[in-house]
């Protein structure tokens, strides 16, 4: 190529600061940010260099409504490429049908996915959000609970984990037309075969909501719903290590349903620049390294699960599988949102969640929750992973409001740094002029 520019316009710290020196400084002040101290939100990664380049290419300028080789606008042979690549990446990582790449989150994923499914007005089951689903899971202060009749089921009492004979039991008496499972805040693993059994004896869709997950699957540390559910919705973004995205995955008969429910009934024109970075991201999870790192995560999730209990803190449904970990604050006698904020002071970054069951109301909750995908791929272990677990320990006992809860909180926070300085985000040296 005799090109004089580069074929794509990668992230340039330099044009950014002389042009918009204000953005610049947030720009490099996440990423001291995310250097300086511990990322445990369960919902969050960070991303490759090339993902980013992907990201911030020249392909965020083209407008691409409808799908490859079949555009509203001309010029889309090289976007036509991209997605191409990545739609055939989708189905052969995760072994489906079909796959579509251009929802723009989990949320839009999951409108389209009944959008696909189910009417106005029909009735879908799936779990409740206090127990650990998701908003679009039929939350009245969504479009999920405003515009479907939509049913919960929670998980036991006793054990914290989904009672599938409740699950069978519920169907039966409510008739669904769809039900859902997957999870926000739930730590183990889904049988998806059974949900597949009682969908099929009520004679309803079934969607799995993996968007947290599927990275877990990408890289063969869980068990695969594709081969159980119609319509497998996630997000590319969590353990998947990709961009900020949806992705939808279903059986070839739902490919037309699910692409037209996408593009135009919910959507209008994809961000192409995501849809390449989606597709470097499957690349990057196809490859034996990610399987490995999938693994590390699960260990590293039940470690830090296990050094909480440990340290007093009790782990809902007594550990995980996954990537996450719940933990019910309660035996300590701090709320989520003041444990949440603790660890802040000490550089550790989580968010409180509400337990199952919970007296508190989700701005308080009664519990932290915790995830393994950002210090794993840090490249942090077990024994990391132990001392995170002791430094939570001792921020969520340090009360800010005391002089020796705050010199506690100092403390923290310097280990945090010592531990974070051997396994930097973004280690490559970054020296833009600031
Ligand atoms: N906000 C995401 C999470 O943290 O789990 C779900 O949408």
């Amino acid at each position: 190529m005799d090109s004089v520019v580069p074929p794509f316009w990668g992230p340039d710290f330099d044009e950014l600061s002389s042009t918009d020196p204000e953005i610049a400084q947030v720009v490099l002040g996440e990423l001291d940010r995310l250097r300086a101290g511990l990322q445990l939100i369960a919902s969050e990664n960070l991303t490759s260099p090339a993902v980013l380049a992907a990201l911030g290419s020249t392909l965020t300028n083209k407008y691409a409504e409808g799908y490859p080789g079949r555009r509203y606008y001309g010029g889309c042979a090289q976007v036509d490429q991209a997605e191409t690549i990545g739609l055939t990446r989708a189905r052969e990582l995760f072994g489906a049908g079909h796959a579509n790449l251009q929802p723009h989150s989990g949320a839009s994923a999951n409108l389209a996915a009944y959008a696909a499914l189910v009417a106005p007005g029909e009735k879908v089951l799936a779990m409740e959000l206090p127990h650990g689903g998701h908003l679009t899971h039929g939350s009245r202060v969504n479009f999920s609970g405003r515009w479907f009749d939509a049913v919960g089921y929670p998980v036991r009492a006793d054990t914290e984990l989904i009672d599938y004979d409740q699950v069978r039991d519920l169907a039966r008496r409510h008739r669904p037309k769809l039900i859902i499972c997957g999870a926000t805040a739930y730590p183990r693993l889904i049988d998806f075969a059974a949900f597949r059994s009682i969908a099929d004896e009520v004679d309803a869709y079934l969607m799995v909501d993996a968007a947290h997950f599927i990275g877990l699957v990408a890289g063969g540390a869980i068990p695969s719903p594709v081969p159980y559910a119609d319509v497998v919705c996630a997000t590319t973004h969590k353990v998947l290590r990709g961009p900020r995205g949806g992705m939808i995955l279903c059986r070839a008969e739902f490919a037309e349903r699910i692409d037209k429910a996408v593009f135009p009934f919910t959507q209008g024109g994809p961000l192409m620049h995501a849809v390449a970075a989606k597709a470097v991201a499957l690349r990057e999870a196809a490859r034996p390294a990610f399987g490995e790192y999938a693994a590390q995560v699960v260990r590293n999730a039940r470690t830090l699960a296990d050094g909480l209990a440990e340290a007093g803190m009790r782990p809902v449904s007594g550990g995980t599988d996954t990537h996450l970990a719940l933990i019910d604050l309660r035996e300590v006698g701090v709320s989520g949102r003041d444990a949440e904020a603790r660890c802040e002071l000490a550089r550790i970054t989580l968010n409180k969640n509400a337990i199952p069951y919970d007296p508190q109301p989700p701005m308080t909750a009664s519990g932290i929750r915790v995830g393994t995908g950002c210090v794993t791929t840090q490249g942090m272990t077990e024994p990391q992973l132990r001392v995170v677990a002791e430094l939570i320990a001792r921020a969520v006992r340090a009360d800010p409001a005391t002089v020796a809860g705050t010199a506690e909180l100092t403390e923290i926070a310097g280990a945090v740094t010592e531990l974070v300085a051997e396994f930097p985000a973004y280690p490559r040296p970054v020296e833009y002029s600031r």
